[in-house]
């Protein structure tokens, strides 16, 4: 056993370097090319690594400590007198000349090849993309200097899914930086793999009959990627109740030949608007979008509401503003029209924004319930199933009551439980009097 100091390299030019961080202290066993500290000068950090495998006897610096080109910074006790025990570098692995000190510590024995310092200039990376996500387990066995290690947490950056682009794999602050800003970039275009949950793979279908392939339209990926990011970010809740329509229906088709002369098409829809409106209005936790960011509620002070509207082209989600200062006739029409124009592909942008609630009726089609996805950022949307005869107890006999099911889905972290179920009790009791529209 020998004594071996641990000296600070040529540092590329550099001056005078602070000690950032310190990874070892004394008695901590350590492989050749561990790191024991990192310096930084105003263009780069250095881990510098251990010359040789052995035990720490000291390190005499402290963070913060300025150090220049052969300080002397600590030593270790190294078996065998200081012989080299360093991995060799491979030549396929050497970093570019202008990444790293040609040399490292000169121990008084130096080792046929010593270890290099990881030089982290500032300077793009080549590659960023992920690497195959490995075990958590493995995080720990990655190649990376305290530094980074230190950058990669203070990120919430998992190392095992980082390339490396130094030598040996070594990851670098670049690549951190790197792999965090793909991410965003992702998570910004609706890409999936920012959500960090596996892809999934998809196999030769034609290996079990004849395929096809066609492109994706726009509407469908805008839809797909908006569906997913809500399902992503949205703790849902889905409310289920019915609303007792058997007058609503009668009060409806009584408005048949009035329709006719309108020229217009009074369906349970426009009904469902204004009932909505008005829960929007007496529960206005239902009418916000959370800003986490700020950690604001965004209160809204209109009432604008979105209708999902199938069409050839995918779904699309026009918005009839002012719901609540319009009338039946009103609001069936514009409806009818925006359906109209959807379908046809003749709606302009700004009719599809700045909705505070979605209706999404499949009852012209069928079902029972389902659990509609919320349009985020609003936090709560009505899906409308198909109205039908029940037997409903009134507490002397069964009658036939025509039942319309409803299913709100609602983003748990705007609004709770029991404000659920208030705001479907108010739409069945509304929907179930039409009267009440006008209290
Ligand atoms: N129960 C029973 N019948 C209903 C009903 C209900 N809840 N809702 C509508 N109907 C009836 C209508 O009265 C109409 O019957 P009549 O022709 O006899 O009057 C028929 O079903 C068809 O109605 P409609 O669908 O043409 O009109 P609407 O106003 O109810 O709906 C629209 C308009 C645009 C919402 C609808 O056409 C549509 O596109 N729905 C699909 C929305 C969708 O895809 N949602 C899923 C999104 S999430 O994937």
């Amino acid at each position: 056993m020998s004594a071996q100091d641990i000296v600070i390299p040529d540092l590329g030019g550099a001056d005078e370097v602070e000690v950032i961080e310190i990874a070892v202290s004394k008695g901590d066993q350590v492989a050749a090319e561990d790191p024991i500290l990192t310096v930084e000068s105003d263009k780069a950090s250095v881990d510098l690594p251990a010359p040789a495998a052995g035990k720490i006897l000291e390190i005499t610096v402290k963070v913060g400590d300025k150090v220049r080109e052969g300080d002397v910074v600590g030593s270790l006790s190294v078996a065998g007198g200081g012989e080299a025990t360093a991995e060799p570098q491979e030549e396929t692995e050497a970093a570019p000349a202008d990444d790293r000190p040609e040399t490292v510590a000169p121990p008084k024995d130096p080792p046929a090849e010593a270890p290099a310092p990881a030089v982290h200039a500032d300077k793009p990376t080549a590659d960023t993309s992920p690497a195959p996500a490995p075990d958590i387990a493995d995080t720990a066995r990655v190649h990376a200097g305290p530094a980074v290690r230190k950058l990669a947490r203070e990120l919430g950056a998992d190392l095992g899914r980082i390339k490396g682009t130094g030598p040996k794999h070594r990851i670098l602050k670049e690549d951190v930086q790197g792999y965090i800003k793909k991410q965003l970039q992702q998570a910004q275009q609706g890409g999936v793999s920012g959500s960090g949950i596996p892809g999934v793979k998809l196999p030769d279908f034609s290996q079990f009959g004849k395929v096809e392939r066609e492109s994706l339209s726009r509407i469908h990926s805008m839809t797909a990627a908006n569906m997913h990011r809500s399902w992503l970010n949205v703790p849902h809740v889905t409310q289920f109740d019915e609303a007792d329509i058997t007058d609503l229906e009668d009060f409806r088709k009584g408005q048949k030949a009035a329709a006719e002369q309108r020229g217009v098409k009074l369906t349970p829809l426009p009904f469902l608007l204004k009932a909505c409106a008005r829960a929007l209005q007496a529960l206005p936790q239902f009418n916000v979008a959370l800003d986490l960011e700020k950690q604001e509620l965004v209160r809204k002070q209109y009432i604008h509401i979105g209708i999902a509207v199938d069409t050839p082209a995918g779904l699309m989600v026009p918005v009839i503003r002012d719901v609540d200062q319009k009338g039946l006739w009103a609001l069936a029409e514009e409806a009818a029209d925006l359906a109209e124009r959807a379908r046809n592909k003749q709606l302009k942008p700004a009719e599809m924004q700045g909705a505070c609630f979605t209706i999404t009726s499949l009852g012209g089609i069928g079902g029972t319930a389902f659990t509609p996805i919320v349009n985020t950022p609003e936090v709560a949307i009505l899906g409308v199933s198909k109205a039908a005869i029940k037997p409903v107890w009134d507490g002397k006999a069964f009658q036939p009551r025509l039942m319309l099911p409803l299913s709100l889905s609602y983003d748990h972290r705007a609004v709770n439980g029991a404000d659920g179920a208030r705001f479907t009790n108010l739409l069945a009791e509304v929907l179930g009097d039409i009267r009440r529209l006008l209290l």
